[in-house]
């Protein structure tokens, strides 16, 4: 069966997983959000990677109704877990660009909260650069009745686009992350840590909020510290974890 047709028959089943990441402050290393991020077994039965499979169906024209699931299914959850007594925090939603340009995106959005019952303020969407390349009218209007309505919006894989500085002033958004691969070297590559700077300080400037991603080591989370940012998501704290191990997790770094 080609890698299509059996995510077809995954969507029919509803045969997709999320799992979710912490988001901490590194300070405290309390949790103060989290990534939600799909997981799939393929027709073999091992997980074939979202960068195997995103692709796939945004091509096949699947990542519609995958990502109507996934943002239906993460604030299910995240509803279920503040009526099982855990604090009320934002978790993240990927969003793919077809997702985003979709006419009534706004509207389906809105549609979520509430059937879910979920606050505004308890998502946050996870955007590229590359999806809104395009600085047109259209991109801030969305935005901005996303914000309006008091979701959040963070700006994903940052520093790996081409948004200018300018386009990045007219966009209402609240959050920058700050790309894995810059974090990787930035204790030793001088031109990672200059960028990392640069970004937090950007950041800062815009008063925007600032997460770094894929934080692995604490000479890392030092340098990020000393930088001024002190939100963070990575192996050092906690791995992406199927919903039951976050909660537990969760529970552990209240
Ligand atoms: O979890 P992992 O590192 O394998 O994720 C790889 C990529 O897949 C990331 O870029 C992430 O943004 C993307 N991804 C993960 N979950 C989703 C999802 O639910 N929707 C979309 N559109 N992309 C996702
Ligand atoms: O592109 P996006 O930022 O949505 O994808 C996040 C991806 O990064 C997920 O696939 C997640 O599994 C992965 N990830 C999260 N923390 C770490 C980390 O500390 N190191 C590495 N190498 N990958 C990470
Ligand atoms: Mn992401
Ligand atoms: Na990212």
């Amino acid at each position: 069966m080609s890698l299509e047709n059996a995510l077809r028959r995954a969507l029919e089943d509803k045969d997709f997983e999320l799992h979710y990441q912490p988001q901490v402050d590194s300070r405290s290393r309390r949790l103060i959000g989290a990534e939600a991020l799909l997981r799939w077994r393929g027709p073999e039965g091992d997980p074939v990677p979202p960068s195997r499979f995103i692709p796939v169906a945004e091509d096949a024209g699947l990542i519609l109704a995958i990502g109507a699931w996934v943002l239906e299914q993460v604030c299910r959850q995240n509803r279920a877990w503040q009526d099982a007594g855990l604090p009320a925090v934002p978790v993240a939603v990927n969003i793919s660009a077809q997702q985003f340009r979709q006419p009534r995106f706004v509207d389906t959005v809105a549609a979520v909260l509430k059937t879910t019952g979920l606050a505004p303020e308890c998502l946050e969407l996870e955007l590229t650069e590359s999806v809104m390349l395009d600085p047109g009218e259209r991109n801030v209007a969305v935005l901005s009745e996303i914000r309006a309505m008091g979701v959040r919006v963070a700006i994903d894989d940052f520093g790996t686009g081409y948004s200018s500085l300018a386009y990045l002033k007219r966009l209402p958004i609240d959050a920058l992350k700050i790309d894995q691969s810059f974090v990787r070297d930035v204790v030793v590559d001088a031109d990672d840590a200059a960028i990392v700077d640069a970004i937090i300080g950007l950041a800062h400037t815009m008063r925007l909020r600032v997460i770094a991603e894929g934080v692995e080591t604490e000479a890392q989370l030092a340098f990020l510290q000393n930088s001024g940012c002190s939100e963070m998501q990575g192996f050092l704290f906690a791995r992406p974890m199927p919903a039951e191990e976050f909660a537990l997790w969760w529970r552990e770094h209240f």
